[in-house]
């Protein structure tokens, strides 16, 4: 059954396709396939911000993203309503950047979990962009950053009733944190729980394809290494890293998922209720591997969406060689250890 979004928005923008733009967005001597593919399912037009801009439905809207299109230049209208979105386009700052009128809704409640350390640069246009692009609720899950970021959450807080807290006393990594997160929204009766880090790697654009996505499937994972997704801005060691630690968990755990370690993801409460989550080991990069683990072994549907990877601009990388060591061991255990 294809899944139908309950409440949607009209905000997206849309304009009139031109050889000129058509040949922008399919990009020189590489064209993006699906483009062609239905044209009452999206228009292209270049804005005077400079972008060329896609109108679909969620469908259409994967097909461009698959062929190569960038997820932040596709808009997606409600319900396919092309009319709709151009007249958002007319009536909206043509030269703002591209945003939805309103956030994307859905029916099930949804948390997005976003757990910081040091994001003081980050932490506030991360909170505006994801309520600006999902109609959901967001717990900042702080480990008393020194820099002080949990306060600046409590300010966020009091200013958006969308936001809350959980003040953590000490850094006790990223895997304690999500933990932490879903045992919060589980008591609290959120029906969806979204991963996403605090540093525009995992854009906040994307976040109404997994909720969208999240209809039918149990774990929605947003994916650096299927057709459409990527990294940009990493060093060939972060690539390989990268690369590496999935080869290596593909190796022990199956080649049916090809990002076991990504972190940016949307949870059915139903399944994270038949995992037991307090037997969770790893607490670095290797939880999102053994979550991965859990959820197949639960019988969950797992999909794959693809997303580009951005690397951080502000603050630093809690990466360590700990962290890649971590995975090593804890991975081959969860095949043949418990
Ligand atoms: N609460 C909490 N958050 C953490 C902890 N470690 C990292 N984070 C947050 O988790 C997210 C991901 O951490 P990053 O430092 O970006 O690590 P990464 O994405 O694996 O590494 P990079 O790709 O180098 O950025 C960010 O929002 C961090 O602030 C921790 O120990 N506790
Ligand atoms: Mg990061």
């Amino acid at each position: 059954m294809e899944p139908t979004e309950t409440r949607t928005t009209d905000g997206a923008n849309a304009g009139v396709t031109t050889p000129a733009s058509r040949e922008r967005a399919q990009g020189a001597g590489a064209p993006a396939r699906g483009f062609d593919d239905d044209a009452s399912l999206h228009r292209t037009a270049t804005t005077p911000a400079g972008r060329v801009v896609h109108v679909a439905s969620f469908a259409a809207a994967e097909r461009l993203i698959a062929g190569g299109a960038d997820s932040r230049d596709v808009l997606i209208a409600r319900g396919g309503d092309l009319d709709a979105a151009q007249r958002h386009l007319v009536a909206s700052n043509p030269t703002g950047p591209l945003e939805p009128a309103t956030p994307h809704a859905f029916e099930p409640r949804l948390l997005v979990c976003l757990p910081t350390y040091n994001e003081l640069e980050n932490l506030e246009s991360m909170v505006r962009a994801i309520l600006t692009w999902l109609d959901c609720d967001i717990l900042v899950v702080d480990d008393d950053s020194p820099d002080g970021t949990g306060a600046l959450a409590d300010r966020l807080a009091e200013e958006l009733p969308a936001v809350h807290v959980l003040h953590k006393k000490e850094k006790a990594g990223l895997g304690h944190a999500y933990l932490a997160a879903f045992a919060w929204g589980m008591e609290r009766g959120y029906e969806r729980l979204f991963q996403i880090d605090c540093d525009f790697s995992h854009a906040p654009w994307d976040l109404p394809r997994l909720a969208y996505a999240g209809v039918d499937n149990e774990l929605v994972i947003g994916s650096r290494y299927v057709e459409g997704g990527g990294t940009e801005g990493w060093v060939m060691r972060r690539r390989m890293l990268s690369k590496g630690g999935n080869l290596y968990a593909k190796l022990f755990l199956g080649f049916d998922v090809q990002d076991y370690t990504a972190g940016f993801r949307c949870y059915d409460a139903r399944l994270l209720s038949r995992i037991d989550l307090n037997g969770i080991a790893a607490s670095g990069y290797s939880f999102q591997v053994e979550m991965t683990w859990r959820s197949k072994r639960a019988k969950a549907s797992v999909k794959e969406l693809p997303i580009r990877f951005v690397d951080r601009e502000h603050g630093v990388s809690k990466m360590t060689g700990s962290i890649a060591r971590e995975a090593l061991a804890v991975i081959p255990s969860l095949r043949f250890g418990r």
